[in-house]
């Protein structure tokens, strides 16, 4: 198997491996990690960087002092073992304060409090060197239509990224935003529910030059879309920040598997677009490959590990068999007989306007639509070679 390296930029949320496999219907299976153990664990097993939330190193209600001491000694850590923070975010849902949402509770003291809790770990960011600050919303949002008003909801949404993107300018800390979009769990209804409700809400921010999103795989597939369609758009806009990496069987609860062990095909498709790039010429994706899973609740602490190192070589495995898909001559050719490339092609000349369009008989009253459409795109010969690329077979 392949082996990962600092250079591949594996992270993984402190929150993953260190999940004691409590769910809604049972206790803990495993015993609590100390983060500074994961980091040295995940150091051996090849990861380059490690992100949490301040309630994962720092459990909520720390005095100053303890809090102090706790960072110095995370610090150590990622002295020791050269692992970095390339990403941080708030927990802003597990605290009962949190349980009409943070930013959009109704409770105005509520929302006042979430702010400062992410001011003071923001500040922490910046010390840490964190690049990226995630906001997952996952309070955000309702059970009962009449309770909350969703545009008011918008409103006070938009007030809290903007003004803590307008901090993290005043204090030139260099941090870009990521909305992380859910469409439910914990809540009933999450607002922004899919990247593109999210991208639309950034478009109307005050500071959305430096917010972006960190779509989730399983967060996309439980709204029953296409990740790889989805992070493609993203990349599109300028706005894919960071991403959560993982695996989802269907439209159901998030599952958090780990990356391939749900849609595999998609999976292909996902690393294939960060590695290589649209195939018409589009940007892929540049930042940390960071994996948002969580290790069963039937494993032990060794299959957390075994878990943590399954990510990672499952990339690898499908970075490879991307670069020998695209290399593949029969690949080269269906994707010719498909048109992928025609599609990079403008629609019109250079130069043509509408009037030379409409003067163009080719394009119209002598254009044979009868044949264009018997025309066979081989889409499913193309899949078949992406299939049997993913299996080995080739
Ligand atoms: C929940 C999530 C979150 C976010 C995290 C942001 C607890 O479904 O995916 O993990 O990823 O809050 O960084
Ligand atoms: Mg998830
Ligand atoms: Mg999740
Ligand atoms: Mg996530």
């Amino acid at each position: 198997m392949p082996q990962p390296t600092r250079e591949d930029r594996f992270s993984f949320g402190l929150w993953t491996v260190g999940w004691p496999a409590r769910d809604p219907f049972g206790d803990a299976t495993r015993p609590d990690l100390d983060p500074v153990q994961s980091v040295h664990r995940l150091a051996e097993l090849g990861a380059w960087g490690v992100t949490f939330h301040d309630d994962d190193l720092i459990p909520f209600g720390t005095a100053p002092d303890e809090r102090d001491r706790i960072i110095a000694r995370f610090k150590k850590a990622l002295d020791e073992t050269g692992v970095v923070v390339p990403m941080m975010t708030t927990n802003l849902f597990t605290h009962p304060v949190f349980k009409d949402g943070a930013f959009t509770s109704n409770d105005r003291g509520v929302r006042r409090f979430a702010l400062r809790k992410v001011l003071r770990n923001l500040d922490l960011a910046a010390e840490l060197g964190a690049k990226t600050y995630v906001f997952w919303g996952g309070r955000e949002g309702a059970e009962v239509d009449s309770g909350k008003d969703i545009q008011a909801a918008l409103d006070r949404y938009r007030e809290g990224i903007d003004l803590l993107a307008a901090y993290v300018k005043e204090q030139g800390y260099g941090i870009r935003f990521a909305i992380e979009p859910k469409p439910n769990e914990p809540r009933g209804d999450i607002l922004l529910p899919t990247l593109g409700h999210a991208l639309a809400f950034i478009a109307e921010l005050e500071h959305g030059d430096i917010v972006g999103i960190n779509p989730e795989v399983g967060h996309e597939q439980m709204a029953g879309l296409n990740y790889t369609s989805g992070i493609a758009q993203a990349l599109w806009a300028g706005k894919l920040f960071h991403i959560d990496l993982n695996g989802q069987r269907g439209v159901k609860y998030d599952q958090d598997l780990v990356f391939g062990h749900g849609d595999l095909l998609n999976a292909f498709s996902t690393v294939d677009l960060i590695e290589n790039g649209a195939p018409g010429g589009g940007p892929g994706y540049d930042g940390p490959r960071h994996f948002d899973y969580k290790p069963l609740r039937t494993e032990d602490v060794d299959g957390v590990w075994a878990s943590a190192a399954a990510n990672m070589s499952t990339y690898l495995l499908l970075k490879e068999r991307a670069s020998a898909f695209r290399a593949d001559p029969e690949v080269v050719e269906a994707m010719a007989t498909a048109g992928v490339a025609e599609l990079a092609k403008p629609t019109l000349n250079p130069g043509e306007t509408v009037a030379d369009l409409v003067a163009d008989r080719s394009a119209f009253e002598d254009y044979d639509a009868q044949k264009a459409g018997e025309r066979g795109y081989g889409f499913v010969r193309l899949n078949q070679l992406a299939l049997e690329h993913v299996m080995g077979a080739r």
